[in-house]
C-alpha cells in the first residue's frame, strides 16, 4: 500500500493533532526545518531555538513509538528551503499516495497548503485544527456576526459550552462570570516571587542552539542561559509547577511589574501552548482541579481559565474572521517608523528599557508589559502598525500571525478601528506608576508633563488625545477624558503638543536592522 505523508508543522506538535488521527502503519510524517519560515521575519534566536528543538524532540517521541518519520533539519545532508519544497520531494521520495496535514495557524501557509494539490498531483486533505475548543466555522455562532465584537459575550458562552467554573445548576462559580476587578493590584513591597524550574539544555537542545548562533546569530535576542522546557514530559511538569506554586497569586498580581521580575505569577506557558506541547483545555483543567481541591482562589482561576478560554480563542476567531487585509488596517492613520531602540533597548525611559531588554534576554515579556508598556508607546507615538506587527511577530517565543496580529491591530494600536475594542488602550505615565517600580528609577519625573524632566508617557498622552479627539468625540467611553482636555489650560494643552513633538522628531528610526 503506498503511503499517506502527514506534514506536522512546528506549531502542531500535539499527539492528538487531527492529521494524525488516523495514521497506519505504512504512512510518514514529515517535519521539516526550513530556511524560509526561520527567514520570512527575523524571528528571535531563541524563539527559533525553542522550535526547532520542540520539533526535534517530538521527532524523537513518535520515532519511539515506531512511527516513521522523515524529519529535515536546516543543515542536514537532505534538506529544503521551504515547506512546499520539502513537501514534494517528500511525495517523491516516499511514492506517497496523499498528503495529509492540519490548517495552519496563518493565512499565508493556508494559501500555501491550497495550492499542494495541483502542484504535488496528489490529493491534499487539510483538517480543522481541533485543538482550539471554538472551530473557525463556530465563532460567528459563539461571537456574534456584527461590525463589533465583545469578547465577554463569547468568553460566557465559551464558558457554558466547556462547562468550566461552571455549577452543576448551570451557573457562573462563585456567582459572577468575571472576577477582573479583584486582578489589578500593584505588589506589596515585600512578596517572595518563586524561583522557577529550569530545564538545562540536553544533546539535542545543544545542537540546535550551535545551528541557530551559527545560522541566525545576526537575529534580534539572546540564547544565553536557554532554560525553557522543550518535551511534553517538561512541559506537563511546569504546568504542574504553575498551579500549585504560581497561580494562586496570578489573578491578583496579573498587572503589576517589578523591576528585575520579568515572570512574576505568570505562567509562562503560552510557547508551550501553541507549539502543540500542551493543551489549552489540559491547562485550565489543572486550573480548575486546584480550584475545586481549594488550593486556589476563584478570582486566579477564573483569571487565567478566562485568558486561554476567552482571550486566545477569540483573538483566533478575529483572525479568521478579518483576514485576509486585518494586517494593513490603519484606522489611525499611523505612520512614523519604529525606532531603533526597539531593537538596541537603549533609551532613557525605564519602563521600556526594561520590558525590550527581557524581550530581548528571553523572548518573553508578559501582558501589561506588551500592551501598557511597550503597546501604549506604540499607540501614542503614532508607530506603523505594518512595523508594529513585524515586531511582535519576531520578538516573542510563542507569536505567530493568529495571536499577535489581533493584538497588535485590534488591542493595542486600534488599527482596525475597534472590532473589539471600545476604546483605545492609551494610558499615560500614572498607570505604570501605579503598577510597576520602573519610575523611581527613571531618568524622567512621572509627576511632570512638561518640560525637559516630563515622563514623555504624560505629554504623549495628551498629545495623542488632542490628535484624534474629532475621531473619538462620538464614544461614550472617551467622554470623560475627552472633558478633562477640553478644561485643560490651551497653553498647557500647547506645551505639552509641542514637547510631544520635539520627542518625536528626536527618535531614530531603526530603518533595516
Ligand atoms: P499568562 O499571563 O500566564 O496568561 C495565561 C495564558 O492566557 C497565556 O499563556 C496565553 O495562552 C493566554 N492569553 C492571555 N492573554 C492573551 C491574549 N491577549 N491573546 C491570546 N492569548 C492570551 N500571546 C501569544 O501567545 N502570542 C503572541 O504573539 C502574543 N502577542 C501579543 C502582542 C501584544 C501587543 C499583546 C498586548 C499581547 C500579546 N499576546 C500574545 C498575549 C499575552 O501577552 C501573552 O499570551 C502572554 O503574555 C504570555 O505569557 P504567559 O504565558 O505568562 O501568560
Ligand atoms: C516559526 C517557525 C520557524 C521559525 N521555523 C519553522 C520550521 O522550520 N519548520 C516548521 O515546520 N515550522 C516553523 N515555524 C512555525 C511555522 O512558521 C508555523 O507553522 C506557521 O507559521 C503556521 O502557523
Ligand atoms: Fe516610564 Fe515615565 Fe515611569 Fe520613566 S517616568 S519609567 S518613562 S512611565
Amino acid at each position: 500500500m503506498k503511503p499517506t505523508v502527514r506534514f506536522v508543522l512546528g506549531d502542531q506538535l500535539s499527539r492528538d493533532l487531527s492529521s494524525l488521527s488516523d495514521i497506519q502503519p505504512c504512512d510518514v510524517v514529515l517535519m521539516a526545518e526550513v530556511d524560509e519560515e526561520a527567514t520570512y521575519v527575523r524571528h528571535h534566536q531563541r524563539k527559533i531555538a525553542f522550535l526547532f528543538s520542540a520539533m526535534r524532540h517530538f521527532a524523537i517521541e513518535l520515532e519511539a513509538d515506531g512511527i516513521a518519520v522523515d524529519y529535515l533539519r536546516l543543515d542536514g545532508r537532505r534538506r529544503a528551503t521551504s515547506f512546499t519544497q520539502a513537501l514534494t520531494q517528500a511525495v517523491e521520495r516516499h511514492k506517497a499516495a496523499r498528503v495529509v496535514v492540519t490548517e495552519p495557524g496563518e493565512w499565508r501557509v493556508l494559501e500555501m497548503m491550497r495550492g499542494w494539490e495541483a502542484a504535488l498531483g496528489v490529493p491534499v486533505e487539510i483538517r480543522p485544527d481541533d485543538r482550539f475548543l471554538c472551530g473557525r466555522d463556530e465563532f460567528a455562532m459563539l461571537a456574534g456576526t456584527g461590525e463589533t465584537l465583545l469578547m465577554e459575550t463569547f468568553y460566557r458562552r465559551m464558558r457554558e459550552r466547556t462547562g468550566l467554573l461552571m455549577t452543576d445548576e448551570g451557573k457562573p462559580e462563585g456567582g459572577r462570570w468575571n472576577f477582573d476587578a479583584e486582578n489589578r493590584k500593584p505588589l506589596p513591597k515585600r512578596i517572595d516571587v518563586p524561583p522557577r524550574p529550569d530545564y538545562a539544555p540536553d544533546e539535542t537542545t545543544r545542537q540546535v542552539l550551535d545551528l541557530v548562533a551559527r545560522r541566525f546569530g545576526n537575529h534580534f535576542g539572546s540564547l544565553e542561559d536557554f532554560d525553557y522546557p522543550v518535551t511534553r514530559r517538561d512541559a506537563l511538569q511546569y504546568l504542574e509547577w504553575f498551579v500549585t506554586t504560581a497561580l494562586p497569586d496570578f489573578g491578583t498580581y496579573e498587572d503589576a511589574m517589578r523591576q528585575g521580575e520579568p515572570l512574576l505569577f505568570h505562567s509562562h506557558l503560552s510557547a508551550l501552548i501553541n507549539c502543540g506541547l500542551l493543551g489549552p483545555r489540559e491547562c485550565c483543567e489543572a486550573v480548575e482541579k486546584t480550584y475545586r481541591n481549594g488550593r486556589t482562589p476563584l478570582n486566579a482561576a477564573e483569571g487565567f481559565i478566562r485568558q486561554i478560554i476567552g482571550w486566545r480563542e477569540f483573538v483566533r476567531g478575529v483572525y479568521w474572521r478579518e483576514m485576509p487585509g486585518y494586517g494593513t488596517r490603519n484606522a489611525l492613520g499611523a505612520d512614523r517608523p519604529l525606532p531603533d531602540f526597539f531593537w538596541t533597548g537603549e533609551t532613557e525611559m525605564n519602563c521600556l528599557a526594561q520590558a525590550i531588554g527581557e524581550t530581548a534576554a528571553s523572548a518573553y515579556a508578559h501582558h501589561i508589559q506588551r500592551l501598557m508598556v511597550i503597546g501604549n508607546f506604540c499607540l501614542l507615538a503614532g508607530l506603523d502598525p505594518v512595523e508594529v506587527q513585524e515586531w511582535y511577530l519576531v520578538v516573542y517565543h510563542d507569536a505567530y500571525e493568529w495571536v499577535e496580529m489581533p493584538n497588535v491591530v485590534g488591542m493595542i494600536l486600534y488599527a482596525d478601528g475597534g472590532v473589539f475594542a471600545t476604546k483605545p488602550y492609551a494610558a499615560s505615565g500614572n498607570y505604570i506608576n501605579k503598577m510597576s517600580n520602573y519610575c523611581g528609577q527613571c531618568r524622567f519625573d512621572v509627576k511632570q508633563r512638561t518640560g525637559e524632566d516630563a515622563c514623555p508617557f504624560n505629554y504623549l498622552y495628551w498629545d495623542f488625545v488632542a490628535r484624534h479627539a474629532e475621531r473619538f468625540a462620538d464614544n461614550r467611553r472617551m467622554d470623560r477624558t475627552l472633558f478633562t482636555l477640553g478644561r485643560m489650560d490651551e497653553e498647557k494643552v500647547a506645551a505639552m503638543r509641542r514637547d510631544a513633538a520635539y520627542f518625536l522628531d528626536g527618535l531614530t528610526p531603526a530603518g533595516t536592522y
